[in-house]
C-alpha cells in the first residue's frame, strides 16, 4: 500500500486529492522516497478508526515528516513508520543488522532514513561471502568481461542519476548544483576510467641474459589482493567510495564497503546497481555502522580481510593502521589536510578570486583539498581580503535542493560544534574576523540544520592552532608574505601535506614554487581540477600511498613476476 509522491512537495498526492474533496482510496503506487507507510499503525497511534486510507492522519504524517516541524510532538513515532530502512548488502542480499541508527538531513535536522547496523557476525558473513566469491565465477572472468561490467555499473548509476542525486543531497546537505556537477557524475566516471585503464594496461617484461649465457624472459602477472575493506567518509560519499571500489573491482578483488554512518544512502543505492548489473553475489558487500566497536573496527581487525583502503581523518588512519598491523594488511590512506594557497601580486585577479572562493568554500569547506591557509603577496593583500570577503558574503546559503544555493550546511550538529569552537578559538588566539564567525538565521526549518557562516580570519601567528589544525569548514586564515621563499616556507610549515594551489601569471615561478612544496598535488591557477589518471594522495599526516590511474591498480593488485628460462 502506498501513495504516489507529488514531485513538487513530496507529499502523497492521494492526500492532496483528499483535501480537494476526492472520495475513496488514494492511488496505490510505489513510493519514490518514503517506504511502506503502515497506515494502520499510524491510525492506531492517533486513535483513528476511520475506514479510509487517506484520512487526515496520513496527510499529517507526510506533512510532519516532510516539514520537520516541532509542532508535531509525535514526529519520532511517525518517522519510525515512514522513513526508509537502509540495509546492509551481504552476499547479494539486503540484510538487517542488530541495531538501528538514524540518518539525519543536515539541512533541517530531520530523519531521512533509519540505518541497520552490521554487527560482528554480519561483518564475518560479509568477509566469508567475499572470500567465497573470490574463488568462484568472479575469478574466472576475463579482463574484458570485468571491464564490461564496470561500464555497466557506470551506466547503472547514470540511469538512476536523480535517485543518487537526491540521496546524496539529503544525506550531505550539499547543493544540487554541486552534486549534479561533481558527485554523481564522478560516481560513474570512476567506473569508466578504471574500465578503460584495466583494458589497456600492459605489464613489465625483461629479457634477461646472465654472464654464463643463460637467457630468460621475465614478465609480470597482475593478481587481485583478495578481500578489500573500503572505508570512506561523509564529505563526498559516492565520489570517494567509487574512487576506491572501481579500481579494486577492475583488479578482480572482492569488496566490503563501510560508508560513513553520516551518509549511508548512496552506498546502498550502489549495491542495488551492482545487483542489477549482474555483479556476482559476494563480490561487493556493504556494511553499515560506525568506527570503534562497530562495523569499521570489525572490518579493519578482521584476520581474513587482505587489505584496507581508507579515506578520512588522520587520527582514524592511525587507529586503522594499528588494527591492520596485526595481520600485516597493506593500507592505502587518503587523510586530512591543512592546505595552503599562495597568491602572487601578478596573478589574474578575477580568476584568482573565483578560484580561491571555490578552494575555501566549496562543499561548505568540507573537501580535504580546501585551502584553509591563504598566503597573499603584501602589495595585493588588502585587495584580496576585500574581494574574498565580497565572495563570501555573496554565497547563497540555502535549501540544498534549490538551484540557486551555493552553500549547504555542515554535515552534523557535532561537526558544527567543532567548526564553531574554532571560530571562537580564533578570536581567543587574537584573530580579526573579516566576515562570518557565527551561525546564520533563516526563520524556517534550516534553523534546525547545521549551517555556519562562511568565515575569513586574519591576524593570527603561524603557530596558532587555527593555522595548524584542520577545521574542515567554510573558513580560511589569510596572511601576507613578502618573498617567494617566505611563502614556500610558510606553506610547508605543517604536519599535513595533501594539496596546494599557486596563483601567478609567471608560469616559471608557478613551476618553481610547486616543485618546492611538500604535498601530493599542487594546482597552478586552478583548484580541484582532476584527471583521474594522475597520482592522488598526500605526504606527512595526509596519507600513505597514491591512488589514481596506474597507482590505484598497483595498490589493488599483487604483481607476480614470472621468470621463464629460454
Ligand atoms: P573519519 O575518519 O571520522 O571517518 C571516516 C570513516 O572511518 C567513516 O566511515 C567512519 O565510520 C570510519 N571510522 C572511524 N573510526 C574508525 C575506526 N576506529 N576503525 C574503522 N573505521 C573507522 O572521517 P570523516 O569525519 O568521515 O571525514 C572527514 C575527514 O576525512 C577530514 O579529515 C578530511 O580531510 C578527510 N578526507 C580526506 C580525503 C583525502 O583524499 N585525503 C578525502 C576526503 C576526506
Ligand atoms: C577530499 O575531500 C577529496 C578527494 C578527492 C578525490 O579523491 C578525487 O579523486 O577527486
Amino acid at each position: 500500500m502506498g501513495f504516489e509522491v507529488c514531485p513538487d512537495c513530496a507529499v502523497g498526492q492521494g492526500s492532496h486529492r483528499t483535501h480537494a474533496g476526492r472520495q475513496g482510496h488514494p492511488p496505490v503506487t510505489g513510493l519514490s522516497s518514503l517506504n511502506e507507510l503502515d497506515f494502520n499503525s499510524l491510525k492506531e497511534i492517533y486513535g483513528c478508526s476511520c475506514p479510509s486510507d487517506d484520512c487526515g492522519i496520513v496527510v499529517f504524517a507526510f506533512l510532519s515528516c516532510r516539514f520537520n516541524t516541532a509542532r508535531f510532538p509525535e514526529r519520532h513515532l511517525i518517522e519510525r513508520l515512514v522513513v526508509k530502512l537502509l540495509q546492509n548488502y551481504i552476499n547479494g542480499r539486503f540484510a538487517k543488522g542488530e541495531r538501528e541508527f538514524a540518518d539525519i538531513n543536515p539541512a533541517d535536522g530531520s530523519v531521512i532514513a533509519r540505518v541497520t547496523e552490521a554487527g560482528q557476525t554480519m561483518v564475518d558473513e560479509a568477509v566469508a561471502a567475499a572470500r567465497r566469491a573470490l574463488e568462484g565465477e568472479w575469478s574466472r572472468l576475463t579482463v574484458p568481461a570485468r571491464a564490461a561490467l564496470l561500464y555497466k555499473i557506470a551506466c547503472g548509476i547514470e540511469a538512476r542519476f536523480d535517485e543518487f542525486l537526491q540521496a546524496e543531497i539529503a544525506d550531505t546537505g550539499k547543493p544540487v548544483s554541486l552534486a549534479s556537477r561533481i558527485d554523481v557524475p564522478r560516481g560513474a566516471a570512476n567506473f569508466r576510467t578504471f574500465a578503460d585503464i584495466i583494458k589497456t594496461v600492459g605489464g613489465e617484461s625483461f629479457r634477461t641474459e646472465t654472464q654464463d649465457g643463460v637467457t630468460a624472459l621475465n614478465y609480470t602477472q597482475r593478481k587481485p589482493l583478495g578481500v578489500v575493506g573500503v572505508i570512506t567518509p561523509w564529505n563526498l560519499p559516492l565520489l570517494l567510495l567509487t574512487w576506491k571500489v572501481a579500481p579494486a573491482l577492475a583488479c578482480g578483488n572482492c569488496i566490503i564497503a563501510k560508508p560513513s554512518e553520516e551518509t549511508p544512502a548512496t552506498a546502498t543505492l550502489l549495491a542495488e546497481v551492482m545487483e542489477s548489473s549482474g555483479v556476482p553475489a559476494g563480490v561487493f558487500n556493504v556494511v553499515h555502522g560506525f568506527g570503534p566497536d562497530s562495523a569499521g573496527e570489525f572490518l579493519t581487525t578482521h584476520p581474513d580481510v587482505d587489505a584496507v583502503t581508507f579515506t578520512g581523518e588522520s587520527r582514524t588512519g592511525a587507529t586503522i593502521m594499528r588494527a591492520a598491523a596485526a595481520s600485516v594488511k597493506p593500507v592505502s590512506f587518503e587523510l586530512g589536510g591543512k592546505n595552503a594557497a599562495i597568491v602572487f601580486a601578478d596573478c589574474d585577479f578575477d580568476d584568482t578570486i573565483k578560484g580561491l572562493s571555490d578552494a575555501v568554500f566549496l562543499n561548505t569547506g568540507q573537501v580535504c583539498l580546501c585551502a584553509e591557509r591563504v598566503y597573499v603577496e603584501r602589495s595585493i593583500f588588502d585587495r584580496i581580503i576585500a574581494a574574498l570577503k565580497r565572495e563570501a558574503e555573496n554565497l547563497r546559503l540555502g535549501w540544498p535542493t534549490h538551484p540557486g544555493t551555493t552553500t549547504g550546511p555542515l554535515i552534523s550538529s557535532d561537526h558544527r560544534a567543532k567548526v564553531l569552537s574554532y571560530y571562537q578559538l580564533a578570536r581567543e588566539e587574537g584573530a580579526m574576523t573579516i566576515t562570518g564567525g557565527g551561525t546564520p538565521e533563516f526563520g524556517d526549518g534550516r534553523d534546525n540544520g547545521f549551517y555556519v557562516q562562511p568565515t575569513i580570519l586574519t591576524g593570527l601567528p603561524e603557530s596558532a592552532r587555527c593555522v595548524k589544525e584542520e577545521i574542515f569548514g567554510p573558513v580560511c586564515h589569510i596572511a601576507p608574505f613578502d618573498t617567494e621563499e617566505e611563502a614556500i616556507a610558510k606553506a610547508n610549515d605543517t604536519e599535513y601535506g595533501l594539496a596546494a594551489s599557486v596563483w601567478t601569471s609567471n608560469l616559471k615561478r608557478g613551476h618553481r614554487v610547486a616543485a618546492n612544496l611538500r604535498v601530493g598535488i599542487t594546482w597552478v591557477n586552478c583548484w580541484f581540477l582532476r584527471d583521474l589518471r594522475t597520482p592522488f594522495g598526500g605526504a606527512g599526516l595526509s596519507g600513505i600511498g597514491r591512488e589514481g590511474g596506474m597507482h590505484s591498480l598497483n595498490f589493488y593488485s599483487e604483481l607476480n613476476n614470472i621468470c621463464v628460462r629460454l
